[in-house]
């Protein structure tokens, strides 16, 4: 198994530097849309055919699903792990200059799975510095990007015991009156820190301890963020950091997966955050 995940992990990190080249003059947004209804960007196109023909091309890997298509490709129903990307995370951050992400996770099941079906998840952080985060067996590991290498500078990654941050996704007027009345207690006591790409406020989080969210809202009582694809990997990461994830009742992990675009209310963070938020909700 684990050479497989290895594999995988390395080809991404190895990809990390073209996608991040790649987004020089790209920033312009196509006609199609992707599955979720969302313009794509070129940036968001070049990098998701990156990882789709360096990923599939790995022994051991059955199929490659992303958020900008439609279906699965590879074999769908094949031995081997079912990998679920999102190439580009907060690709809307690129006109402005902004942190973005690529996400990844490995499923041992066709796609669409639980995230109990997930054997390791990761992240590659295009910030000042390149840099991916990855959950293997329940620990958690941070690596600098240099050139496509990934050297190792944090190992046993967990979220820090006293809460700092937070950031919360969606407009106020769209939050659930539960979920706005738990916002007003956590603005007396954290930091915000919201920058519009999932992967960058996640790791604020990992770093300084705290809760993100993109909540269920009044439009949308499924929130706007995808299982397969933000939801699952990033809640397999922090809850191997020591955190905690929820839907608003349950772990992220064990949310059923009914189809491969669904959205899903989500938070992560410190462990008594997410009690707390469970309780208002409840
Ligand atoms: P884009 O990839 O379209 O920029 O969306 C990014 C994202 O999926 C996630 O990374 C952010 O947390 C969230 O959407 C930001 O959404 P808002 O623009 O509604 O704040």
């Amino acid at each position: 198994m684990t050479e497989v995940v290895e594999a995988i992990f390395e080809t991404v990190a190895a990809t990390a530097p073209e996608v991040r080249a790649g987004l020089v003059g790209r920033r312009e947004y196509q006609e199609k849309e992707n599955p979720s209804g969302e313009r794509k960007l070129a940036a968001d196109i070049h990098a998701d055919q990156l990882f789709e023909e360096r990923l599939l091309a790995i022994e051991g890997v059955a199929s490659y699903a992303s958020e900008e298509r439609e279906t699965v490709t590879g074999d769908a129903y094949g031995d081997g792990y079912h990998v679920a990307v999102d190439p580009l995370d907060g690709s809307s951050n690129l006109k402005s200059n902004n942190a973005m992400g690529t996400i990844v996770g490995i499923y041992e099941e066709p796609l669409p799975a639980a995230g109990e079906h997930l054997v390791a998840s990761g992240f590659v952080l295009y910030g000042p510095i390149t840099n991916m985060v990855t959950a293997v067996e329940g620990t958690v590991t941070e690596y600098a990007l240099d050139d496509g290498k990934r050297i190792a500078v944090a190992e046993d990654v967990a979220l820090p015991d006293e809460p700092t941050v937070y950031g919360f996704g969606g407009r106020v007027p769209d939050w659930p009156e539960d979920f706005e009345r738990f916002v007003r207690g956590i603005e007396q006591e954290l930091k915000l820190r919201y920058g519009g790409a999932m992967i960058a406020d996640v790791n604020q989080v990992l770093t300084y301890g705290g809760i993100f969210a993109y909540p269920a809202l009044e439009s949308n009582p499924d929130g706007k963020l995808r299982l397969q694809f933000e939801g699952n990997p990033i809640a397999y990461v922090v809850e191997s950091a020591g955190g905690g994830s929820s839907d608003g009742n349950q772990s992220l992990l064990s949310v059923e997966a009914t189809e491969l675009h669904q959205r899903v209310p989500l938070h992560v963070g410190n462990t008594v955050l997410i009690d707390r938020l469970e309780r208002a909700l409840g």
